[in-house]
């Protein structure tokens, strides 16, 4: 039998392999490349990545280029430069990064550097290690070529000193129930329910792998030294090949304590589809501390294997952007308070 035969004849007597078909009876659909982030700003950073990924490209590139888009970005006050400073007035970032294989990196409390994303993946790649924190990741950045900047804006240093006439450490995020929101003049969320936040993004690459990574200046005003969920790898972003990808946004304790994002990905494990995954973390979260659980944001994003992608918030006012060839769209997240 010649090759092209035996391919043919072996293919008809293999099972049919057919579409996963998640707990809702919704059958996936492949879809890539695809990329989505999380909140408005994610279409920015989508659209940067891609690039990458409409050229064949890597979906780690595509999510280092991607999150370098929003760190930039000095009108958001979350991430990067011109985030928002610690009590004592000092920026200090957190991001990760991490493949399809559990290749990761993290740095955590990083100050004076603009792209602490690009610093997580060397870490990756060029150390033996996963975390590099607070003077150590900037040794190591700044071995690496990374350029020492001030990262404080005009903008973002007002508004601390505006925070610290009070000093009211009640850090609540991004909540659009006005009886929660912080006041305008205690400086910590000017527009409040537009501050922007975190930024995770997930990645599908043409050759079917996954990406992602998770960017932040974290908790606007938090102790120094304080470190949230954005560069805790499993906590604010976890990618497993076989399964999918999840990262988080909103108050990181409360996704530390359950493991936020690998827990969303062990639900698709489960056969859950990523929205059914996100929210049934955001139950468990709610159903440990449903007092606390009222007063405070958070939101997951999870894409599995297939493209088949998904969020669920605690609270309305959370949304994530997608990027595929067939739309480009921000999409306001369900929540589980209304
Ligand atoms: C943190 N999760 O540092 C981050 C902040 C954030 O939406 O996501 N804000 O806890």
């Amino acid at each position: 039998m010649i090759r092209r035969d035996f391919l043919k004849n072996s293919l008809l007597t293999l099972p049919v392999i057919s579409s996963p078909i998640h707990s809702t009876n919704q059958i996936a659909k492949l879809t890539k490349p695809i990329i989505i982030s999380t909140w408005d700003f994610g279409k920015a950073a989508n659209a940067e990545g891609w690039k990458i990924l409409a050229a064949n490209g890597r979906a780690i590139d595509a999510i280092e280029q991607g999150a370098r888009v929003t760190e930039a970005d000095q009108s958001n006050k979350t991430v990067g430069y011109g985030g928002y400073p610690d009590r004592d007035g000092r920026v200090t970032l957190d991001a990760c990064i991490m493949d399809e294989k559990g290749n990761c990196g993290s740095v955590m409390c990083l100050e004076y550097i603009k792209h602490p994303i690009s610093v997580a993946r060397m870490v990756m790649e060029k150390t033996p290690h996963v975390i590099l924190v607070g003077d150590g990741a900037l040794q190591f950045a700044l071995a690496n070529g990374f350029k020492k900047e001030n990262l404080l804006t005009p903008d973002s240093e007002e508004a601390w000193k505006n925070w610290l006439k009070k000093a009211n450490y009640a850090p609540v995020m991004n909540i659009e129930n006005k009886q929660y929101q912080q006041q305008p003049e205690t400086g910590l969320f000017p527009g409040s329910i537009d501050n922007h936040d975190t930024i995770g993004m997930l990645a599908l690459d043409a050759a079917g792998n996954l990406s992602g990574g998770c960017t932040t200046s974290g908790m606007a005003f938090k102790m120094h030294g304080r470190v949230g969920d954005s560069p805790v790898i499993g906590a604010g972003l976890f990618v497993d090949g076989e399964i999918g990808a999840a990262t988080s946004t909103g108050v990181g304790e409360e996704v530390i304590r359950c493991v936020g994002s690998h827990l969303v990905v062990e639900y698709m494990r489960q056969g859950n589809s990523p929205r059914e995954a996100c929210k049934k973390v955001v139950e468990r979260i709610a159903k440990r501390d449903p007092i606390k659980a009222k007063t405070i944001q958070i939101g997951f994003l999870a894409i599995d294997k297939f493209g088949n992608y998904g969020a669920y918030a605690l609270q309305k006012g959370f949304s994530y952007a997608v990027k595929s060839s067939d739309e480009e769209v921000v999409i306001p997240g369900e929540s589980y308070f209304n």
